[in-house]
């Protein structure tokens, strides 16, 4: 659980604010510091009349939120036990960011994604794994997207929605930003789907559950994940898939596992995850 890699918090069509430096050692709650944060959550959070979206409860008295509770539209539980509520908001567990305010989040508290690592192993023109020169281990490839927001490498992952279940997001995020096949036939699509629909109600492997370091984490409000992987062996269903990016991704490729690729988030971690679980290059 850290809170380190970055220092501002933006999207492609919101400003970006640039955070007060917390030092590492300042970073926990507990540690003394002249602590100076700047309050900022976005004019569209603000600004939004999404039933989804939470009103503060620090400007108004009738707003009543279920802190550390499913409610059924939300699931405010954190995957690191019961949160304090501190000035009326939840703080981050964390520590220390920079900001207050939910920054460009929806939700006070923990706001829920759930990141699909559909792999394959690289293979040459005769079907043999590819080995890595120096770690002579077999390398490993995963479905990867480049963001539209921060253009960075990363899952195809996205946030949970309204009485959605984190196994049901991964599925959707990865047809909105990886399969978004226009030219394949019908009947081949419906196969596909069907395929691929029982792999990932099926066949998936549970990564990681907690806490991620997202560029659009506060003090308020932060970014927690569920990350499942999906191995094709075989080259039998997933390995077969045509990528077409689609809707926050601007690409949508296989990349190879290793550890300098730079990723979004606390995205690496993941995939190293991965990699130890197939014994495959890093
Ligand atoms: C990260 O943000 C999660 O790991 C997930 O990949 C992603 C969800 O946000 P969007 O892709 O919907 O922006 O913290
Ligand atoms: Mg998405
Ligand atoms: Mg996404």
């Amino acid at each position: 659980c850290v809170n380190a890699k970055y220092t501002r918090t933006g999207t492609r069509d919101q400003p970006a604010v640039i955070r007060p430096v917390v030092p590492n050692d300042k970073v926990s709650w507990s540690s003394q510091f002249n602590y100076q944060p700047i309050e900022f959550t976005s004019p569209k959070v603000l600004q939004s009349t999404k039933e989804y979206v939470d009103r503060d409860p620090r400007q108004n008295p009738n707003v009543v939120i279920p802190w550390n509770l499913d409610d059924r539209l939300c699931d405010r539980r954190s995957y690191h036990g019961d949160y304090k509520i501190v000035k009326g908001v939840p703080q981050n567990p964390c520590g220390r960011t920079g900001l207050t305010g939910r920054g460009h989040l929806g939700h006070f508290g923990p706001n829920h994604a759930a990141d699909p690592i559909v792999t394959r192993w690289k293979r040459d023109e005769n079907g043999a794994k590819i080995l890595n020169s120096n770690s002579q281990k077999p390398i490993l490839q995963f479905v990867c997207i480049r963001r539209r927001d921060t253009n960075e490498f990363a899952i195809p992952g996205g946030m949970v929605e309204k009485k959605e279940r984190a196994t049901e997001t991964l599925r959707r995020e990865f047809h909105e930003e990886a399969l978004n096949f226009p030219n394949l036939e019908e009947c081949n699509k419906d196969e596909l789907l069907t395929t691929i629909k029982d792999i990932f109600e099926n066949g998936g492997t549970k990564i990681y559950c907690g806490y991620v370091d997202d560029p659009r984490n506060t003090d308020n409000g932060w970014m927690e994940t569920t990350v499942y992987n999906f191995h094709d062996e075989d080259v039998k269903h997933l390995a077969l898939i045509h990528l077409q990016a689609g809707d926050d991704a601007k690409d949508a490729f296989w990349e190879d596992l290793d550890s300098k690729l730079p990723l979004f988030a606390s995205h690496a971690d993941f995939i190293k995850r991965v990699a130890m679980l197939h014994k495959a290059h890093w």
